[in-house]
């Protein structure tokens, strides 16, 4: 084949790995749902890290996990850095959320999901594991509609403006935590609603892609800085608006970052610079969710729901599955 017409690495990762990530996710997602309700968080991870890696062994890709379960010395598998895959395909970063959402699998409560991103090699943010300061709304308004730095009023405002609708038919979703009191007050004072979640911001940044089933205009607030990442990777792909910066509140943290390198801690990083790439992202639901259903076990057939999102194309495919060889989700 003449250099001209050799598939890209973007269309190769795109184009046959697409449903060879569904496979991984699949796999992580029912390993955690075999512990769903049982109350034990960390059992359920393992099983869906445990899952996940192996899958992800078996692709025909050069990986380096750039998110993963932590920093080699403290994660065992999925660490950052570590790579994946037999190593004959191309190179590429993944971000992994084996669990996303532990508590609510470990509950039985809606919302947990597995998931992934894979990305042409060096095009996803290595970010370390603490808070990011997030905001973001959906595809359809004018670039710049919200900002990271302006208030929550203004923001709301600026949003149901270019809605056409008044504040009070403007939804914001955000975590239920001490630390947002403020800004859900801020939020409220505009006649917004603000819809909580416990867990779960990967999928909720991912809502305000979808108002019209979910309900939700704007994610805002603090979460957990590797779902960032997660969650630009399917925004790049539907369409959106989002920006990020890293807390990085003492000397610790800041080290840590530059290690991964973060040069500026006060970096404002915007969608592109969250996941720059070609993307892809799977997420399985584990427990049902508004965006994916969980995973039920029949008398002979699991089965399993997952949505795949491509940047290269924007598709977005929601992949039910009826599985019948159950050894496959067995430990091998
Ligand atoms: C969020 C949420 C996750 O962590 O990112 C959150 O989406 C942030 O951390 O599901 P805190 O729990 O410390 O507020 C999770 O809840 C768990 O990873």
């Amino acid at each position: 084949m003449s250099d001209a017409k050799k598939p890209g690495p973007s269309q190769v990762i795109e184009r046959i790995l697409t449903l060879e990530l569904v496979r991984v996710t699949e796999r992580a997602a029912v390993a955690a749902a075999r512990l769903r309700g049982q109350g034990n968080e960390k059992a359920a991870d393992q099983a869906a890290v445990d899952a996940m890696r192996r899958e992800l062994n078996r692709l025909p890709i050069d990986g380096t996990v750039v998110i993963g379960e932590g920093e080699r010395d403290e994660a065992p598998m999925l660490f950052i850095g570590e790579t994946l895959g037999n190593g004959s395909g191309p190179k590429v970063d993944i971000a992994v959320d084996p669990l996303e959402g532990t508590t609510l699998c470990a509950k039985d409560m809606p919302g947990s999901v597995a998931v992934m991103a894979m990305a042409e090699g060096g095009t996803l943010l290595a970010a370390p594991d603490v808070y990011m300061h997030k905001i973001a709304i959906g595809p359809g308004y004018p670039a710049g509609t919200v900002h990271l730095d302006a208030s929550p009023e203004e923001n709301i405002h600026a949003l149901a403006k270019a809605k056409g609708v008044p504040p009070s038919e403007i939804t914001a979703l955000v975590l239920d935590r001490p630390r947002h009191t403020d800004l859900i007050a801020a939020i409220r004072r505009t006649g917004a609603g603000v819809r909580l979640i416990s867990d779960g911001d990967v999928a909720g940044v991912i809502f305000t892609t979808m108002p019209e089933e979910t309900g939700i205009d704007i994610y805002l607030g603090i979460g957990a800085a590797p779902e960032g990442v997660l969650a630009a990777g399917a925004l790049r792909c539907i369409g959106g608006q989002m920006q990020g910066r890293l807390i990085l509140d003492t000397e610790e943290k800041r080290d840590r970052a530059a290690k991964m390198g973060v040069a500026d801690p006060n970096r404002l990083y915007s969608l592109e610079d969250l996941a720059r790439g070609d993307v892809v992202v799977a997420m399985t639901g584990v427990t049902d969710g508004a965006l994916v259903k969980g995973v039920k076990f029949g008398r002979s057939t699991i089965r399993t729901e997952t949505v795949v999102y491509r940047s290269h194309t924007g598709t977005v495919r929601r992949i039910e599955a009826e599985h019948r060889d159950f050894d496959k989700f067995h430990l091998k």
